[in-house]
Parts: C-alpha cells; sequence; structure tokens
C-alpha cells in the first residue's frame, strides 16, 4: 500500500514537473520571436512630407535594446553589451569575419554604436516598384538589423503610393524632401539655345540620354545639391541606393563604421570609363581648377587612378556612382563646393551631358589623399548592366552570396578596379586571375 502511494505521489510530482517545463519551454520560445526591427516595427501607414517622429532621435546610441538588455527575456548566452567604439573593430557588434564573435548571429538587432548615417535615394514617383525591390534588398541583407534612417528626394512632390511603400518596407525612419528650384534648373549663365542644340546633335549622333533635360538636372544636381538638402544636412554619412539594383551578399558589419574607423571618405564597388562623348571638355575644366585651386589638391591624392600621363590627359576612369557609401562633411567641404562649382560656371552639366559619377570621382581622385578611397569587395551589387560579385569563393560563401563569379566585372578589361589596388599597393584578392574573361 505505502509503496503504491510513494510511486503514485513520485508519478505525479513528475508529470506536474513535465508539464511545467514544456510550458516554460513553450512560453519563452514565443518570447523570442518578435524580435523588435526585425521588419516587424509597427509603424503609421503614412508619414507626413517633413521629417516625422524619428524612431531613433539620437543616432550614435543605439535603437532597440541590446539583446540580453532588462527589456528582454533571459538569454543562455547574453552577448556583450554594445561596447563603446573602440576602433578596435573587434567586439560582438562589428563582426568582420568568420571567426568573429557574433557573425552568425543574422537576426538579432546589432548592438553596436549607430553612426551619424542614413540611405539616400533620388527618385521619381513611378520609380516605387523599382525601388522597393532595392529597399528590400538592402533590409534583408543589412538593415533589417541596423534600422538606418532613408531620405528620399524628388524634384515633384511624392505622392502617397510612394510614401506608404517605402515606408512600410525600410525599417528606419523615412524622410521625403522636395528638392527647391534653384537645385534643379539651368543657371542663368547658361545659353539656352546653345543646350538645346547641344541635345538635337546628341540626340541623332545617339547618345545615350544625350536629348534629355531631366538627366542633366538629375546629374547636376547628384554632382553639387543632394548633400546640402535640408534632410541631408541632419547626417554626416550616406548610403546612395537607386532603384533596380541589387545586394547580392550578406553585410555582416556596418559599412557607416567601417568608413569612420578606416578613415575613408568615399568608396565603391564598381569601376569603369566613362563614353568620351559626354565629357570631351570636363578634363580641361579640371585643369583650370586644379591651376585656380593648387591649395585644395591632396598631397597623396589618386592622380595615377585618372590619368596615365600624370594629369595631361584623362584615361576616363571613374568610380559608378549610383553605389556610394561616403562622407557628407567631405561633399559639403570648401574644396569640393569650389570644385564644383568650378565646373558647374564652365556648363559642361549642359553644354556636354557630364556625369556625377565623373564628378565624384575626379573630386574624390584629386581631393581627397588615396588612403581615403574604399573599395568593398565584400558588398556583391548589381545595376543594370554591370555585377560586382565578391572575388574569391571563400568570402562568397562566407557572405551567403547569391551571383555568378564569371559576371564579376572588377577584373575585365573595361574595369579601372586593377588600377585603383596597383595605385594603392594592394595585393588584389585570391582568385582574381581566373575572372579575367
Ligand atoms: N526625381 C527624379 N529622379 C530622377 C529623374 N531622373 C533620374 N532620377 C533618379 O536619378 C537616379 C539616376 O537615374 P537613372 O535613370 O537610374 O540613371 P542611370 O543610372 O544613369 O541610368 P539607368 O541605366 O537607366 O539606371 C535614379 O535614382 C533615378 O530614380 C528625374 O527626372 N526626377
Ligand atoms: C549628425 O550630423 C549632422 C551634420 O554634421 C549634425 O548637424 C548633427 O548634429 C549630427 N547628429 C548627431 C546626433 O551627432
Ligand atoms: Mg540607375
Amino acid at each position: 500500500m505505502m509503496a503504491t502511494g510513494n510511486t503514485r505521489l513520485v508519478r505525479y510530482i513528475a508529470m506536474t514537473a513535465f508539464a511545467l517545463f514544456v510550458f516554460y519551454f513553450v512560453s519563452r520560445s514565443n518570447m523570442y520571436t518578435p524580435i523588435p526591427g526585425a521588419g516587424q516595427i509597427v509603424k503609421p501607414a503614412v508619414q507626413p512630407e517633413t521629417p516625422s517622429t524619428p524612431k531613433n532621435p539620437n543616432p550614435q546610441v543605439p535603437l532597440q535594446p541590446a539583446p540580453g538588455s532588462p527589456a528582454e527575456p533571459p538569454i543562455k548566452n547574453p552577448p556583450k553589451q554594445p561596447t563603446v567604439n573602440t576602433g578596435k573593430g573587434d567586439d560582438i557588434s562589428f563582426a568582420r569575419t568568420p571567426s568573429s564573435p557574433g557573425w552568425d548571429d543574422l537576426v538579432s538587432i546589432n548592438a553596436g554604436p549607430r553612426m551619424n548615417a542614413t540611405f539616400v535615394t533620388l527618385a521619381r514617383n513611378t520609380d516605387v516598384w523599382d525601388i522597393a525591390d532595392s529597399i528590400r534588398q538592402v533590409e534583408d541583407r543589412f538593415n533589417r538589423r541596423f534600422n538606418y534612417d532613408w531620405v528620399f528626394l524628388n524634384d515633384q512632390p511624392f505622392d502617397e503610393t510612394f510614401k506608404k511603400v517605402t515606408t512600410s518596407l525600410v525599417s528606419g525612419t523615412t524622410h521625403y524632401g522636395l528638392i527647391p528650384v534653384e537645385h534643379w534648373s539651368f543657371p542663368d549663365w547658361i545659353d539656352q539655345e546653345k543646350a538645346k542644340k547641344v541635345r538635337e546633335d546628341m540626340k541623332e549622333r545617339k547618345i545615350i540620354y544625350g536629348d534629355s533635360v531631366s538627366y542633366r538636372h538629375m546629374c547636376r544636381f547628384e554632382s553639387g545639391f543632394f548633400f546640402r538638402h535640408e534632410l541631408m544636412l541632419n547626417y554626416e554619412w550616406y548610403w546612395r541606393v537607386e532603384p533596380s539594383v541589387k545586394l547580392f551578399c550578406d553585410v555582416h558589419y556596418d559599412p557607416f563604421r567601417v568608413m569612420a574607423e578606416e578613415k575613408k571618405k568615399y568608396s565603391f564597388v564598381l569601376s569603369l570609363y566613362e563614353y568620351h562623348e559626354t565629357i570631351p571638355t570636363l578634363w580641361e575644366s579640371t585643369k583650370k581648377f586644379m591651376k585656380n585651386h593648387p591649395e585644395h589638391i591632396a598631397k597623396d591624392n589618386s592622380m595615377a587612378f585618372l590619368s596615365d600621363d600624370k594629369g595631361e590627359n584623362y584615361n576616363r576612369c571613374h568610380f559608378w556612382s549610383n553605389f556610394e557609401v561616403g562622407n557628407l562633411e567631405w561633399l559639403r567641404s570648401k574644396a569640393y563646393i569650389d570644385f564644383f562649382e568650378s565646373l558647374d560656371q564652365d556648363g559642361g552639366f549642359f553644354y556636354e551631358r557630364w556625369g556625377d559619377a565623373p564628378v565624384h570621382s575626379i573630386a574624390a581622385g584629386l581631393l581627397l589623399d588615396k588612403s581615403e578611397i574604399k573599395f568593398f569587395n565584400d558588398i556583391g551589387y548589381w545595376h543594370v548592366p554591370f555585377t560586382h560579385c565578391p572575388t574569391g569563393e571563400q568570402t562568397r560563401l562566407d557572405l551567403r552570396c547569391h551571383c555568378n563569379p564569371k559576371d564579376n566585372f572588377d577584373w575585365k578589361g573595361y574595369s579601372c578596379t586593377s588600377r585603383y589596388y596597383e595605385l594603392n599597393g594592394l595585393e588584389k584578392p585570391l582568385g582574381w586571375e581566373n575572372e579575367k574573361d
């Protein structure tokens, strides 16, 4: 009798303990699931034209509590608290190689400090679905863990659909800005008749966008004004994103922070030769600027990237500016503004068809020390028709890249990236020879 009673009691205790254990386990795992910021932030459907309540009023401070902080359920091995920027890049929030702690965590909100940075996109209302595509990729591969803001600029007011769709996709705060007409029109020193003849002539010669007025305003705006838009004055760093681009690889670390810690001001993933027809006198204008402003030319510049004869002629190499991570303070500096204004006075945005890519690139090449320009091998990228697929099989596997390495443009004949490597005395990534053609 006694024995049976004891067995029953033991069985009862065991079953209760088991039930409690199951309940505890289930409820705990449920608590983990909606990770704040991982695409689950509840946001108002529409945001007003001007800055709405920013999600992160102080970008230097992490937006979300770090995993393991008191606001969250306990985790078995809580990661370290966010560290102050040590400059060493070896803390959990800054995993740069597969052996770094925290590398495998592509789910939690990144615990590290945030830079004073934003994405920026110039777009028309009709670009909405093409930019939606780009945003989705940037969010999936990077920003859902970092929640940086996104600034959209347009020469026309953005419509409700554009704002609704993009706000629903961006994990950070979105801002929508109208471009002032002075930044999107002909300066008064431009001869309209002469500019019109150029467009007709370029149309006949079938030069891409050669007959377009809006394309010229776009190039001039991206060259001289986007970084001075009032919404952009709130930031120190930008990452430019265009409609219909692709990101092929996981971005484990914060590229803005890499830029700051490596003391970079400008970066690229693709480089190539510009069409001569669009910039016949750009180098003459550049030389005039160099003569008038020797004080702005960096001692250790990248002239060897731009010219094969020590500056006599332009070799047409440029960084492709539809992707850029860069420093806005540099673009707002006297050196850059003097350069832009000197070019603008010469009229080539309208009398030719100067692109913002060669303008930014020449500026970066001459006004910055060569050590201030960064090449991001590990950011896989596509903008029609060129692909940057990271060189090195192990890198592509580690970053879960979905690009075909055969498409990588970097080491092909029409790319200028080899010059960048040579000029900086850098060793090319392992496996580059196999991708020459
Ligand atoms: N608001 C506005 N944005 C424009 C206009 N034209 C171009 N853009 C934007 O400026 C950027 C560059 O324009 P694109 O048409 O992509 O020029 P591109 O990259 O040289 O050429 P594509 O090969 O057509 O992509 C994109 O982000 C466009 O959305 C315009 O007239 N108004
Ligand atoms: C971010 O940078 C802008 C431009 O330099 C500056 O005005 C602003 O105060 C900065 N914000 C923070 C939080 O540091
Ligand atoms: Mg484009």
